[in-house]
């Protein structure tokens, strides 16, 4: 039993999704112990100990490399883990493969941070600084432009074949309304979003935890996740 320590945020829903894509089932092949990260769950010590950066996502399987247990954080290396283990939505053939990888890169290095970003000056940071709405809105516009581009030659993100690459983005667009996204703008794109969302094991992935999905806008969660509490020494 594969073992997964998420929130039903954008990068938890990413490792919900793979799972479920990749015919792994929830309380059969994985169960989820979910870290609250607007009451501090993810500063435990012992979350700690297999994600030192303490964010979630994070996994241990117990039949890692080998037979040998193996703990995981941060999402993309558990979706090239998880491809990797079953064979998966990580193409075989080279040039395939390394497309794929570019995709994914753009989705870690600029989709999640970005769009984290507007997320937080447009909802959660205690003031509205009219630069900082600006910038991560502008910036969640040109990534949407860049990805419905892409769209224009290509029936997945990354080519021909659905891919980690597609469900390492697709959770970050589910709020787009956040990101001051319009959808007319982006046409392919939003044709894309309706099929990946209309994919069965993705409605499963994106229902794990759902109950507890809120606006982390109290005072206790904004202390959690941005003030002093974030930036004690451990
Ligand atoms: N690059 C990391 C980002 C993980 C991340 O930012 N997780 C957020 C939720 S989406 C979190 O756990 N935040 C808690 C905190 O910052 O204390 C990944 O892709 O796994």
């Amino acid at each position: 039993m594969i073992d997964v320590y998420s929130w039903p945020t954008p990068n938890g829903h990413k490792v919900h999704i793979m799972l479920e894509e990749c015919g792994l089932r929830l309380g059969r092949d994985w169960q989820v112990h979910p870290i609250n990260i607007g009451q501090g769950d993810q500063f435990a010590q012992d979350f700690l100990k297999i994600s030192p950066n303490n964010k979630i996502p994070a996994l241990v399987d117990p039949q890692g490399p080998g037979g040998q247990p193996i703990s995981l954080f941060e999402s993309g290396a558990i979706l090239l883990y998880l491809a990797a283990k079953t064979g998966k939505f990580l193409p075989k053939s080279d040039r395939a493969k390394w497309k794929v990888l570019e995709w994914l890169m753009f989705q870690m290095g600029g989709v999640g941070p970005m769009l984290g970003q507007a997320h937080h000056f447009r909802l959660y940071a205690p003031e509205k600084i009219e630069y900082a709405v600006n910038r991560y809105t502008n910036e969640a516009k040109r990534l949407y432009g860049v990805m419905d581009r892409q769209l224009a030659h290509h029936e997945y993100i990354a080519g021909k074949q659905y891919s980690v690459a597609d469900i390492a983005i697709f959770p970050w667009l589910r709020s787009w309304q956040n990101q001051g996204i319009d959808w007319a703008d982006h046409p392919r794109l939003k044709v894309w979003f309706d099929t990946i969302a209309a994919r069965p094991a993705v409605q499963r992935g994106v229902a794990v935890l759902a109950d507890a999905r809120k606006p982390l806008t109290d005072d206790k969660s904004r202390d959690v996740l941005f003030g002093k509490t974030q930036y004690e020494k451990r």
